[in-house]
């Protein structure tokens, strides 16, 4: 079994001599991120910068044009390496004359047994996407579900739905991110400040901390529906782990704090006006190993680990880039009397957020850098019928 999914880049559009003017996001101001490409913004995203490359302080393979990305999935990594020596064959790439080169090959993998469906810091991912409006069952309690064309461009949803070329519909704008997770330096954070509270012990004062970063439990609990004590029945029941909205935490941060990370990407009633233009389907996978002994004894990173972060969405600039620069960068967001502080995960920037004490939630913390971005780029992934009729010919 597997999948292959086959997108570009700006500038790969253009090496194919492919006029993908109508790609480009109308109500952007400034200059559209797909066009401009991922490196030109990552300054505005927050990534650090490279004072000798001029550029993000990104592993050198990003740190240049890249025209393409090709998704290959599969139940075993023979199933997948099967296909990439198909693809390989088909462009001629160990050949005289290829015509595609290989830049860079990064294997995700899920995790190993109960950690299967767990990011890299623990938590159950995947729980909330958006719903979409004539595809999914919509009677599940949980956010209001989207218009088609939030995701796939051409429908209702999809702002520029009418001008896009014949070959633009029914694609999706993929925004790629190869995000670095400090695994174990986030376990001994969470280990060395437990909160205090009656009744936890340190170690559940620890679990705590880490579910009021993230707004769910590592079961996936909301934080929102049970504060204070996990429950993994809940986490996994996908009748309720999605049925909150924050509404009973209005203007306290007692629940959940208003910049934790599923509350900043997903502010469900913290917002009254009609945000679904900024939601986005993610559809990422871990890389890399399993924390080693010698890195939990040392509580420090020896071996790259992380999320190949992968969302679409009809607009770049509305999807990821505004989540990431105007929502998880912004310490005022949401807009709340209490300063909110920045996402603790992938908030970029000064690095502080309140509200992670729930006894003190005025109380204003500095967190170290959890997750750090090194590449990255957008794509558009267009149909198959695109790909068959206009991609692959040139037309
Ligand atoms: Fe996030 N994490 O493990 O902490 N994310 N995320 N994310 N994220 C979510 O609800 C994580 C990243 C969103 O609808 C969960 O499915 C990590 C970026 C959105 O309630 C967990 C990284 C962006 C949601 C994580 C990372 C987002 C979401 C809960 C980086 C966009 C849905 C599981 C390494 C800019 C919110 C779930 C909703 C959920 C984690 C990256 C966005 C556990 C570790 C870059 C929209």
């Amino acid at each position: 079994m597997s999948g292959i999914n086959v997108s570009f880049s700006h500038c790969g559009f253009v090496k194919m001599g492919i006029d993908d003017s109508s790609l480009v996001t109308t109500s952007v101001k400034d200059e559209d991120p797909f066009i401009a490409g991922q490196r030109k913004g990552a300054a505005a995203l927050g990534d650090a910068q490279n004072k000798t490359l001029t550029g993000p302080d990104w592993a050198p393979e990003f740190n240049r044009d890249l025209d393409g990305l090709i998704l290959i999935s599969g139940e075993s990594h023979a199933s997948i390496f099967k296909e990439k020596v198909k693809i390989e064959e088909i462009f001629g790439v160990h050949t005289e004359h290829p015509s595609i080169h290989e830049i860079i090959c990064i294997r995700g993998d899920v995790r190993p047994g109960d950690e299967d469906g767990h990011e890299h810091f623990g938590f159950l991912d995947g729980i909330s996407n958006p719903t979409i409006i004539g595809f999914d069952k919509t009677d599940n309690p949980g956010p209001a579900p989207v218009n088609p064309g939030v995701i796939v461009t051409g429908y209702d949803g999809d702002a520029d739905k009418d001008k896009r070329a014949p070959w633009a519909v029914d694609g999706s704008f993929l925004a790629f991110r190869y995000l670095f997770q400090n695994v174990p330096e986030f376990n001994e954070y969470l280990q060395k400040n437990p909160i205090i509270r009656d009744g936890l012990t340190p170690e559940e004062g620890s679990e705590l901390l880490g579910a009021r970063m993230v707004g769910r439990w590592k079961s996936g609990a909301p934080i929102d529906i049970t504060p204070f004590k996990d429950d993994p029945s809940l986490g996994t029941d996908p009748s309720r782990n999605n049925d909150f909205d924050f509404s009973g935490d209005v203007n306290s941060q007692v629940r959940c704090p208003f910049a934790a990370h599923v509350r900043k990407t997903n502010p469900r009633h913290d917002l009254q006006a009609d945000f679904s233009s900024k939601r986005m389907m993610r559809r990422g996978i871990q890389f890399g190993p399993e924390v080693t002994q010698k890195e939990r004894e040392e509580g420090r990173t020896h071996h790259g680990r992380g999320l190949l972060f992968a969302c679409y969405q009809t607009s770049i600039a509305n999807g990821f880039a505004f989540v990431q620069t105007a929502w998880a960068n912004e310490v005022k967001f949401p807009p709340k009397e209490q300063e909110p502080g920045l996402d603790p995960i992938i908030g970029q920037g000064y690095r502080a957020m309140s509200g992670l004490n729930p006894d003190h939630p005025e109380d204003v913390r500095q967190l170290p850098d959890f997750v750090v971005p090194r590449g990255g780029e957008y794509f558009f992934s267009p149909s198959l019928k695109a790909l068959k009729e206009t991609l692959a010919t040139g037309a």
